[in-house]
């Protein structure tokens, strides 16, 4: 068994509820267990300003799969609520599910790197993440608290916040 984290974002299609339907589908996910997950967060557009705001959680899983099992199944996720690759970098999406940490480990293929290579400066990650899991070491980037501590949470707000 290994604990994993899995971020999960959406600007597209009403967002609140594509992530709500993604935490149920990591709940169906073969071998895997749910474990928890963050509040949702409206977070303002890393990159191109000219899309929605969107909404991320992180979620805790506890999964016999390996690493690469467990993106193909993420990846089929994505696709059945109804992600587009609409080519463009950075451009929105309906959902977003990456693997950001696989237990300890530092994997870099072709198709996957981890731990995540954006996570130790994305607000929109360190935050969830942090609630979560306050006292996580990143693998080869040091203390979770210590990145949050670093990382503005400007643009970042709960989505139930009044
Ligand atoms: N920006 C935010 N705020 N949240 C995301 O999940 C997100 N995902 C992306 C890009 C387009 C880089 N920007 C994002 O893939």
């Amino acid at each position: 068994m290994t604990n994993v984290y899995v971020g999960i974002g959406s600007n597209l299609q009403q967002p609140v509820h594509q992530v709500q339907q993604a935490i149920q589908a990591l709940k169906q996910l073969p071998d895997t267990r749910l474990l928890t997950h963050s509040r949702l967060y409206h977070s303002r557009p890393l990159g191109p300003q000219d899309q929605p705001d969107f909404v991320n959680a992180v979620a805790a899983i506890e999964t016999q799969l390996t690493a690469t099992a467990l993106l193909h199944q993420l990846q089929e996720i994505e696709q059945a609520q109804g992600r587009v690759r609409n080519g463009r970098r950075w451009g929105p999406r309906t959902l977003d599910l990456d693997i950001l940490l696989y237990g300890d480990e530092i994997i870099n293929l072709p198709q996957l790197n981890v731990p995540h290579p954006g996570l130790h400066q994305r607000n929109f990650v360190l935050y969830p993440l942090h609630e979560i899991a306050p006292d996580l070491v990143v693998p080869g980037r040091g203390a979770l608290a210590t990145l949050l501590a670093q990382c503005s949470p400007i643009g970042l707000e709960p989505v139930d916040a009044a």
